[in-house]
C-alpha cells in the first residue's frame, strides 16, 4: 500500500499522506514516497499542489517516525536527514504547495505543515511542535523555518510548553492563511489552487524563491553556528534525550532532570 497518494487534476496536483495506522507519522519509507510525488509534480508542470491527509483525519500527520530518532550520539536532524530533505523540497519546488489541514498536527509536521507556502485548516485543527516534550534538540535551520511563519513569542509558547495551539489562534496569530469549516475544505482549497493557476507561473517561481532566500537570510558567524551545534550535540548526548524518547516509546509521561 502506498504511503503518499498522487494525482493531477486539470493544474494542480493533489499528494495525500496516506499512513493512517501510524497517524501519518514521517518515517524515512513516507518521506521518500513523499518527495518523489514532490519531483512528479514538478514534471507534470502543475501550478501548484496541494498537501493533505486522506480525507475525514483525524491526525494529519504525527511528525518525525520516534522510533526513527536516533539514541547512539547521533543528531536526530542533521542536514541529510529525511525531515530536513523533505523540508528542502517543498522550499525548492518552483510551484506552491498549499497544505490543506485536518486533523492534529504534531512535531516536526508543524515543520512541514510551515514550510508549505499556504496553510487551510479546519476549526478543530491544532498545531503541537513538541520537541522539549521529546527533549530533541531541534536544529537551527528548522527554527529559522519556522520563525518564518511564527511569531517569536507564539513559537516560543509553543516550543516551551509543548502544548497545542488551536487553528483560530494560528490563523489569528498569522501562522496560516485561513480557517474554513471542515464540509468546505476541499472546495476553498482547489478555489485558491485554481486562482494560482491563473497567474504567471514564471513570477510565481521567481517570487517564491525571492521569498525563499530573504526570509532565512539571518545574519550568524561560523563561530556562532559551532557554538549553537555544540550546544545542540550537549542535549542529543544527554540522559534526558534518551528519557524523552523512552517514554514517549514507553507511553508514558518523561521525567527530566536536566542531565
Ligand atoms: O502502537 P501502534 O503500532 O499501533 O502505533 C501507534 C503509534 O505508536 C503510532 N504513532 C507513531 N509512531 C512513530 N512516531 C510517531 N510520531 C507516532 N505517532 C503515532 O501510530 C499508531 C497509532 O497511534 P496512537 O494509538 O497513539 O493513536 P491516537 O489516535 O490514540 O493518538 C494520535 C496521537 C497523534 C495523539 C498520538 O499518536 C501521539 O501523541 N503521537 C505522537 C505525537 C508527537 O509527539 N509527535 C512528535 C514526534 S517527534 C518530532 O516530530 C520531532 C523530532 S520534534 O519532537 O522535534 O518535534
Amino acid at each position: 500500500m502506498p504511503l503518499v497518494l498522487r494525482q493531477v487534476q486539470g493544474r494542480t496536483g493533489i499528494v495525500s499522506l496516506n499512513h493512517a495506522a501510524k497517524r501519518n507519522a514521517l518515517s524515512r519509507d513516507l518521506i521518500e514516497e513523499l518527495i518523489g510525488a514532490l519531483s512528479e509534480m514538478k514534471a507534470a508542470s502543475v501550478r501548484s499542489v496541494i498537501l493533505r491527509a486522506e480525507p475525514g483525519a483525524a491526525v494529519w500527520s504525527a511528525g518525525h517516525d520516534v522510533t526513527e530518532l536516533p539514541t547512539s550520539g547521533r543528531d536526530p536532524l542533521s542536514y541529510d536527514d529525511p525531515l530536513r530533505r523533505v523540508v528542502r523540497s517543498i522550499e525548492f519546488l518552483p510551484m506552491p504547495v498549499i497544505a490543506m489541514i485536518e486533523g492534529t498536527v504534531w512535531g516536526g509536521a508543524c515543520e512541514l505543515a510551515m514550510t508549505c507556502d499556504l496553510a487551510v485548516a479546519t476549526p478543530e485543527v491544532t498545531f503541537a511542535f513538541t520537541p522539549t516534550r521529546l527533549g530533541v534538540p531541534y536544529n537551527t535551520a528548522g527554527i529559522v523555518n519556522m520563525m518564518k511563519s511564527i511569531g517569536v513569542p507564539l513559537l516560543k509558547e509553543m516550543l516551551f510548553t509543548a502544548r497545542p495551539i488551536s487553528a483560530e489562534r494560528a490563523l489569528r496569530l498569522g501562522m496560516i492563511n485561513d480557517v474554513v469549516p471542515r464540509d468546505e475544505l476541499e472546495g476553498f482549497t482547489r478555489q485558491l489552487a485554481d486562482q494560482i493557476a491563473e497567474t504567471s507561473p514564471m513570477c510565481v517561481t521567481l517570487m517564491k524563491e525571492e521569498l525563499r532566500i530573504l526570509s532565512k537570510s539571518r545574519p550568524m558567524s561560523a563561530e556562532t553556528f559551532e557554538r549553537l551545534q555544540g550546544q545542540r550535540r550537549h542535549v542529543y548526548d544527554s540522559r534526558d534525550y534518551r528519557e524523552g524518547i523512552q517514554s514517549f516509546l514507553e507511553k508514558r509521561r518523561p521525567e527530566f532532570t536536566g542531565e
